[in-house]
C-alpha cells in the first residue's frame, strides 16, 4: 500500500445466506492526521470473529448492526505512529475497535494499550483477547465445573473452544471437544491435552459421547448450536449445566426461516438441568485479572494457542467467508503490516 492512502473494508450489501465478496467494498481515503486528544494507529493484526456476520444482520443486538455502507466492524492490534495524546507515544502498541481498517485517527480514550510482557501482541485479539476472556467466563463464571466433571465444548480447536478445554483441564475435568476435521481432532487431544474428541462429520457424535463418558455430560460449553447440540444434549447428566456462547453453525441461516431445533429440551426436564447464556462484556471489570492469569498459563505451557494468520487487508472478506465454513484453525487473524 501506499504511505498517504488508508484502506477501509465496507459492507456494500447484507448478506442473503452465507457472505459473498461482492457483500464487501474497499475504500480508499487519506490517511488522517491525529487532531488535539487523539492518536494516529496503524492496523498490525486484524481479527476476524463470527459476531461479525451478526452486525451484518439487521435486528436487536446489544451493539448496534452495521448500516449499508459502514465500515465492517472489528478490533485491531495496532501501533501508534503519531500521538496528539499525552498518554501514549510514537511506537506503543494497541488494541482498537477501528472496524477493518489499516489506519485511523482515534481518541487516546477508544485505544487499549497492550502490555507485550503478558504474551505476543497478535493474542491481544486471541488467547489475551476477546475470545479468551469469553472461554474464561463462560466456564469458570457460567458454567462453574467442579473437578471429575465431563466437559464438552464444540468448536474446539477455534479461538474460544481451545482455551474452554484447557481450562477445563486445569481445573480437574474430562474433557471432549467436538470438532469438524481429524486434524483438528487430533490436535486437541495430542498437543491440548484433551481426554477425546468428536469429529461431527464423520461420527455419530451422541453415541460417540455415550461411549467416551457413560456417566453423561455434567457441563457443555456451545460454541455451535444445530445437530451437534442435539446430539450433546441427548447426552446430559443429572443438573447438567449449558452455557450458550455463540451458535455460529446458524449465523448464515436466513432468519425468516429458521431450521428447527434444538428439538430435544425435553431432556432438561428429566435431567433437571439448566441452560444459560452469556456475553462476554457481561463480565468487563474482571477481564485484567482474567488476562493475568491465562497469560501465567501461556508462560508455564499450561494453555497452548494457535493462530491461523492470513497474510493481506485484502484477503480479509475471503477468511471472513471460511471462518462461517470452519475452514479457519485457530484464532483467524488478518496480518496488515510488520510489528
Ligand atoms: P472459531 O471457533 O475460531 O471459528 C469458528 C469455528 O466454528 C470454525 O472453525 C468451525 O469449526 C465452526 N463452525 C463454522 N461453521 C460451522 C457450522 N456450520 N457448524 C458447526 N461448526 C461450525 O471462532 P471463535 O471466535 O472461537 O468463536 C466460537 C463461538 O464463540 C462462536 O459461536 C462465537 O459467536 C462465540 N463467541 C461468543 C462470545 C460471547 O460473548 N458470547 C464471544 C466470542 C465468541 P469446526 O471446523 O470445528 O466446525
Ligand atoms: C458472539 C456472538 C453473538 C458475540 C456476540 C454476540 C462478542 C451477540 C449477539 C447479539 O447481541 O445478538 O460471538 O461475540
Amino acid at each position: 500500500m501506499s504511505d498517504t492512502m488508508n484502506r477501509a473494508w465496507t459492507m456494500t450489501s447484507r448478506p442473503e445466506g452465507e457472505p459473498a465478496p461482492d457483500n464487501f467494498g474497499l475504500v480508499e481515503s487519506p490517511i488522517p492526521e491525529a487532531r488535539h486528544g487523539e492518536v494516529l494507529i496503524r492496523s498490525l493484526y486484524m481479527s476476524l470473529d463470527p459476531y461479525m456476520r451478526g452486525r451484518m444482520r439487521g435486528g436487536p443486538s446489544y451493539a448496534a448492526t452495521l448500516e449499508i455502507g459502514d465500515i465492517m466492524t472489528g478490533e485491531v492490534v495496532a501501533r501508534v505512529e503519531q500521538s496528539e495524546s499525552p498518554l501514549y507515544k510514537i511506537g506503543d502498541i494497541v488494541r482498537s475497535s477501528i472496524g477493518w481498517q489499516e489506519w485511523a485517527a482515534v481518541s487516546a480514550h477508544d485505544v487499549t494499550r497492550v502490555d507485550d510482557k503478558l504474551g505476543p501482541i497478535s493474542t491481544a485479539v486471541g488467547a489475551l483477547g476477546m475470545p479468551g476472556m469469553t472461554a474464561y467466563f463462560g466456564l469458570l463464571e457460567v458454567l462453574k465445573p467442579r473437578a471429575g466433571d465431563t466437559l464438552v465444548v464444540s468448536a474446539a480447536s477455534g479461538a474460544v473452544g481451545a482455551v474452554v478445554g484447557q481450562i477445563g483441564k486445569i481445573n480437574g475435568c474430562f474433557v471432549i471437544g467436538i470438532a469438524g476435521s481429524d486434524e483438528k481432532c487430533k490436535y486437541i487431544v495430542d498437543e491440548l491435552g484433551f481426554d477425546g474428541s468428536i469429529n461431527y462429520k464423520t461420527q455419530d457424535v451422541s453415541a460417540e459421547l455415550a461411549r467416551l463418558s457413560p456417566t453423561g455430560v455434567d457441563v457443555y460449553f456451545d460454541n455451535v448450536g444445530g445437530p451437534v447440540t442435539d446430539a450433546v444434549l441427548e447426552n446430559l447428566a443429572l443438573k447438567a449445566r449449558v452455557a450458550i456462547c455463540g451458535q455460529v453453525s446458524q449465523y448464515n441461516a436466513n432468519p425468516a426461516n429458521p431450521s428447527t431445533g434444538p428439538r430435544n429440551l425435553g431432556v432438561l426436564t428429566r435431567v433437571r438441568g439448566t441452560v444459560e447464556g452469556f456475553l462476554v462484556y457481561d463480565f468487563q471489570l474482571q477481564h485484567e485479572i482474567a488476562r493475568g492469569r491465562i497469560s501465567n498459563w501461556i508462560k508455564d505451557g499450561r494453555i497452548k494457542y494457535k493462530e491461523d494468520i492470513v497474510d493481506g487487508f485484502e484477503n480479509a472478506p475471503q477468511a471472513f467467508i471460511g471462518l462461517l465454513r470452519g475452514e479457519n484453525f485457530g484464532k483467524l487473524l488478518v496480518k496488515i503490516s510488520d510489528e
